[in-house]
């Protein structure tokens, strides 16, 4: 199949997931389209099968908000046309599923017939879709989609709690490639021996600091555990909140023992020498950085919040507790980390619930989506001709 790939192309999960999508398709034979306003951070290799097409807006000074949507049309209609694409898929809704269909529309009109796939994430329906501002256009953009697929069960129910909607949505959940993780550092001694000196435990949260995340509950759990363990806390990633979360590390004079990483592309070797892995969401649909770090030995703990339960399987993988709960996560941590073989068995426990996410599952989900999606289109294709 030749396939075009609307994503986000900066740090965030969506952007994984599509491009990690993309690379698997491509080197399952698939011809692979990458359409984004620049190359896909995780999209380190090229291949025969895998293009990248760069949509760029113009700067022109009467637009104080420059158009990206109509851009990002007009570069699907040309990539559609010219790479002679059998169909699109589109990662986050907001703006990708209304620029598609416009791109759809206007392809209808010149004799192509282009069908797409949109794939929500989470806050494009949680907290950025559902605002009046978005919420008519992602609606009618979700009902003129030939498929919608969403990332947990808990996100479908969300969809349709919020935007009432008369659609089919498939869960077809986040993946990892587990031969990926199943790698062995030469710098891990090392590394271990440089964020903790002295055989601390280790906490890592990996993020993009957006105020959804509550950083800060992170820094308050992670000084209740040192208090009573040795304990150094790593922190990867960069947003809007990182400027608070390093005052509040400064406030709870917790700063010595913090390592504040910034933006990883790949934190894999990060992850490698962490003993848990600390996610505390106010909402989550999914939480891929919770299965990356189950995919490296981590076990987990996060709040019980959207998708997060589907991932972190509490008591085995790690424990959930209530959003803001900072006494109990604490308290879930020090049973881990005072009880070394309860430790170990909750990161065999994590590694295998992360196998289950193993790409060699989710990949041909798509792959039956997407034919499913095509045959339906062959038949209106063959009805308007007949008619
Ligand atoms: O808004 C965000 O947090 C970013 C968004 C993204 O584009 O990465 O994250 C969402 O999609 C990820 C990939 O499917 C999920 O793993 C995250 O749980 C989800 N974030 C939220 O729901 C907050």
């Amino acid at each position: 199949m030749k396939i075009g790939i609307v994503c986000y192309p900066t740090f965030g999960g969506s952007g994984v997931v599509a491009t990690e999508l993309g690379k698997a398709l491509a080197q399952k034979g698939h011809q692979i389209h990458f359409i984004a306003y620049s190359q896909p951070f995780r999209l380190n290799y090229f291949s025969e099968n895998l293009f990248y097409h760069e949509v760029s807006v113009s700067d022109y000074p009467l637009f104080e908000y420059q158009p990206y949507e109509s851009a990002l049309a007009s570069k699907l209609v040309d990539v559609v046309k010219y790479e002679n694409l059998d169909l699109l898929h589109v990662h986050y809704a907001i703006p990708h599923a209304s620029a598609a269909l416009m791109a759809k529309q206007i392809l209808a009109k010149q004799g192509y017939n282009i069908p797409f796939i949109t794939t929500l994430h989470g806050t494009d329906i949680t907290l950025v879709g559902k605002d009046a501002s978005f919420e008519p256009v992602i609606k009618y953009s979700m009902e003129m989609s030939d498929a919608v697929t969403a990332v947990s069960e808990s996100l479908r129910r969300d969809t349709y709690e919020i935007f009432k909607l008369d659609k089919e949505i498939e869960v077809i959940p986040n993946f990892i490639n587990i031969e990926e993780y199943n790698v062995v550092f030469e710098n891990h001694k090392c590394q271990k021996n440089h964020y903790a000196p002295n055989g601390e435990k280790i906490m890592i949260h990996v993020s993009n600091f957006r105020a959804v995340k509550r950083v800060g509950d992170v820094l308050r759990v992670f000084d209740k555990v040192r208090k009573e363990i040795p304990t150094k806390l790593i922190l990867v990633g960069d947003g809007p909140e990182r400027g608070n979360i390093e005052k509040l590390c400064r406030e709870l004079d917790t700063c010595n023992d913090i390592h504040s990483l910034g933006k990883i592309i790949d934190p894999k070797e990060i992850l490698s020498i962490g003993d848990l892995f600390v996610l505390t969401s106010e909402t989550e649909s999914f939480g891929l950085s919770a299965l990356e770090a189950m995919a490296m030995k981590m076990p987990v703990i996060s709040t019980n919040t959207g998708g997060l339960p589907e991932v972190n399987e509490h008591g085995i993988t790690g424990f959930l507790s209530n959003v803001g709960d900072i006494d109990d996560m604490a308290k879930n941590a020090l049973k881990l980390f005072s009880n070394p073989e309860l430790l170990n068995q909750f990161k065999k426990q994590a590694y295998e619930k992360a196998v289950s996410f193993d790409i060699q599952n989710i990949l041909p989900l798509y792959e039956i989506l997407y034919n499913k999606v095509l045959r339906k289109q062959t038949a209106i294709s063959i009805d308007t001709i007949k008619n």
